[in-house]
């Protein structure tokens, strides 16, 4: 494919796909106009897949997720159609900015965090694996909202990515499905009939998946709510417009909003509707093109495998056996046992506010004949094991987490600390009766999008270096290892970074009107806010560190960035209080002349898949800073490795992984491990005991009391002094000295820079094991029972 072809192409879409003449494009034009003739390029790949599965009727993967968090899919096609050169010609040819055309695309956030990033690496990798499969969520109106700062205080505001064309998607009015909800349940003969008393259609979008050297694609197909009749035309011609407009709002509103929370249970019945809504479509188009290629539904676990991702799903397990049973006379011990193999079930997280339960008076209401299904699978559950006190139904709720256990034949934890605390906490009794369930597959990250789109010059380096195999065989980056010892190979990693930590810069100065060192160490914390995360116990020692600075001015500081980004839930107070104290905090010390030549903290608002993609590369420093046993796993710290970022960071989650793939010797390791925590926190005073041992994180706190942050308001960070004195939860305070510490050895490490470029390019050489190709590997050989296709 060269320029010229790819050109003409973009010239013909400009004119007949926009209607735009050459002289009048805008940005948006082009760059529609270059996404469609891109896409052009995927259609043929990908029809060729579907073929191919079709005439092998092979079997599928479906993949169940309420968040995609796909960000921006032009330039990652680009690099997977092998494009980039010519691309880059074609936009030269036409005076058009590739990089701005590229940075014109909405990010789209059709998630909150790590569940949902994790979905878009799993979807790139199957299609690059040849996997045959689909996604299957919601299209949402409006993504994650987007965040800014007023005086420090995160502010949100509706996200719009759909005001523009989506240039990707394939609109699919012909697969639609009508789903209901509520109504009444009625004996019909040996089953049960549901009357549902309302309904919505769902509609299909379907975008292609491209994988590399666009050798197969999938689709991910999201489902948009309409209604089942457009428009009240009675109600119009009598003048009630709002009322006549009204059905249809009514229906849309299912697939209005991404519910901006990742950790709790919102308790809305929307997001119940939400739920069922895309499972329920997604169940119906499943068995639909299962019936396509087979008549005997007792077949349907050879065929589909269906991964939940996480419980939002997990009424695909009931929807499964009330179709089975209900609508196709299967009985009902089979139609479970059916269902059980063709489910699995992924969790993605041990805190308990985040486990989802629905009051039993709601499901019944919303879900009447569900509910019955519930109780069935309860009762089956409980004859098989009598002597069991697993619940599914308890103290008036629905324990999603529970119903998923017992109807998928295969439950997975995301690391290997968090799969063994999957069996010991939440599941212990579950595990006890069913010890084959419960495996591990350690999350992983598509090395298309975080290492050869993210970072195009050490992917250079690493090319020239090794040759190109390392883009879909990531453990290869093992061969650089010998490289770590020649000086010239060093100098060119040393080379790329800095070139990233200057391109970061000069964005932070003109985007932020901040500019910042590129000799000083970057060091970044970039994920969700939550209390568990410890973005505070960052600030806490940074309060510190600017103290020790200004007390000590000729100690020979080794000057940092603190970079922060995230997003806290609406709702989620304390998380909003900690991104206000951070922006405080920063005002103050980026403004102090003794210490700015040592310590700056940044924090660019709306993070988002597409800075993580900037900031990532530019990172010396990774802060993985969790409480141990509360990160399941993470993937954040697995992009930043294999950036040759050093992580600070706690024995939890996937970074006990990454340790033992990157070397202790290559890893600043602090603080308590999980069974220590829980231990800490049998002493009840174990917060006033850390806080009373250390005169540091004592005088840190007083000085946000003082309202040395806060323009002299003593009372602004009441909530947040109160809970570390005497709620420490997440052991912020016991942790603090171990973390401080840790911190001076990493500025002393980066003090000889020779020294740390190795330790961080023996970072990038052993962190080939977390691919999401190597993950996706281990679903299909443990979960999912299906072969590779090319
Ligand atoms: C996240 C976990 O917090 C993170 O540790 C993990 O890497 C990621 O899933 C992918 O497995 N969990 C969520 O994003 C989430 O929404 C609530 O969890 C169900």
């Amino acid at each position: 494919m060269n320029a010229t072809d790819l050109r003409a192409d973009i010239l013909k879409h400009l004119e007949f796909s926009l209607g735009k003449d050459l002289a009048h494009a805008t940005l948006y034009d082009i760059r529609m106009a270059l996404t469609l003739a891109v896409r052009d390029r995927v259609v043929t790949p990908w029809f060729a897949a579907t073929r191919a599965t079709y005439a092998a009727k092979s079997k599928r993967v479906y993949y169940l997720s309420m968040e995609f968090l796909i960000g921006r899919l032009l330039e990652d096609a680009i690099h997977n159609l092998g494009l980039m050169q010519a691309a880059q010609e074609a936009m030269t040819s036409l005076d058009a900015d590739f990089a701005a055309v590229l940075a014109d695309e909405p990010d789209a956030a059709l998630g909150n965090g790590g569940l949902g990033r994790l979905a878009a690496c799993f979807l790139d990798s199957m299609s690059t694996l040849g996997c045959p499969g689909y996604g299957y969520g919601i299209r949402y109106e409006h993504g994650l909202f987007r965040q800014s700062f007023h005086e420090g205080r995160q502010v949100e505001e509706a996200e719009n990515w759909l005001r523009q064309r989506h240039g990707w998607e394939f609109e699919r009015p012909e697969a639609a499905f009508q789903i209901g909800f509520g109504g009444s349940v009625s004996e019909a003969g040996k089953t049960a009939l549901w009357t549902p008393g309302e309904a919505v259609i769902a509609k299909a979008y379907d975008t292609p998946t491209i994988g590399w050297q666009g050798k197969w694609a999938n689709t991910l197909r999201l489902w948009g709510a309409e209604p089942v009749r457009a428009f009240d035309l009675a109600a119009f011609n009598q003048g009630d417009y709002a009322g006549a407009a009204g059905l249809e709002a009514a229906a849309r509103t299912i697939s209005r909003v991404l519910y901006p929370d990742d950790t709790t249970d919102t308790g809305k019945e929307l997001r119940l509707k939400q739920e069922f809504f895309f499972t329920a479509a997604s169940l119906r188009d499943i068995v639909r093109r299962f019936q396509a290629e087979h008549s005997d539904l007792r077949a349907l676990p050879t065929k589909a495998a269906i991964q939940l991702n996480d419980t939002h799903p997990a009424i695909a397990g009931p929807e499964l056996v009330r179709i089975l049973h209900d609508e196709n006379d299967m009985p009902l011990d089979e139609a479970i046992l059916t269902a059980r193999a063709t489910l699995s079930y992924t969790n993605h997280t041990l805190l308990p506010e985040a486990l989802e339960r629905w009051p039993e008076a709601l499901m019944a209401r919303v879900l009447p004949r569900h509910m019955q299904l519930i109780e069935r699978i309860e009762d089956t559950h409980r004859s098989a094991y009598p002597k069991s006190a697993v619940r599914i139904v308890e103290g008036g709720d629905v324990k999603m987490g529970e119903l998923s256990f017992i109807m998928g034949h295969k439950v997975n934890g995301v690391s290997a600390l968090h799969s063994d605390l999957v069996k010991t906490t939440v599941f212990a009794e579950l595990h006890a009766l069913h010890p084959d369930r419960i495996i591990n597959q350690t999350n992983g990250v598509t090395p298309r999008r975080w290492m050869l789109g993210a970072n195009p010059r050490l992917s250079a380096l690493i090319t020239d270096t090794i040759s190109s195999g390392w883009v879909a065989d990531l453990e290869r980056l093992r061969e650089l290892e010998p490289h770590v010892a020649d000086a010239g190979f060093m100098a060119a990693f040393a080379d790329a970074k800095r070139a990233n930590k200057v391109e970061l810069s000069n964005w932070f100065g003109h985007e932020h009107g901040q500019s910042v060192d590129p000799d000083a160490m970057y060091d970044v914390q970039i994920k969700r806010f939550h209390e568990y995360k410890r973005q505070h116990l960052n600030i806490l020692e940074t309060i510190a560190l600017w103290t020790e600075m200004r007390d000590n001015p000729n100690a020979g500081w080794t000057p940092r960035v603190k970079i922060f980004g995230g997003k806290a839930a609406p709702g989620y107070v304390m998380a909003k209080e900690i991104i206000h104290l951070i922006n405080d905090v920063a005002t103050v010390i980026n403004a102090d002349p003794v210490t700015s030549q040592w310590l700056k903290v940044v924090y660019p608002p709306n993070y988002n898949v597409s800075m993580a993609e900037k900031l990532i590369p530019a990172a010396d420093l990774s802060e993985q800073i969790s409480t141990a046993g509360k990160e399941a796993s993470g993937t954040g710290n697995m992009k930043f490795a294999l950036n040759g970022a050093l992580t600070i960071g706690t024995l939890d989650g996937a970074n006990v992984e990454i340790r033992e793939q990157v070397g202790a010797e290559n890893f600043f390791l602090f603080g308590m491990t999980a069974p220590e925590v829980v231990a800490c926190r049998e002493n009840p005073e174990h917060q006033a005991d850390a806080i009373k041992a250390s005169p540091r994180l004592k005088a840190a706190l007083k000085l946000i009391e003082k309202g040395i942050f806060s323009d002299g308001d003593d009372k602004r960070y009441k909530a947040i002094l109160k809970n570390l004195r005497k709620h420490d939860y997440f052991t912020v305070c016991a942790d603090f000295d171990s973390y401080y510490d840790c911190q001076r050895q990493v500025d002393a490490a980066y003090r000889d820079a020779d020294q740390w470029m190795r330790m961080a390019a023996l970072n990038t050489a052993r962190s080939g094991w977390f691919s999401s190709d190597r993950t996706i590997l281990g679903y299909m050989a443990d979960v999912w029972d299906i072969k590779p296709m090319i």
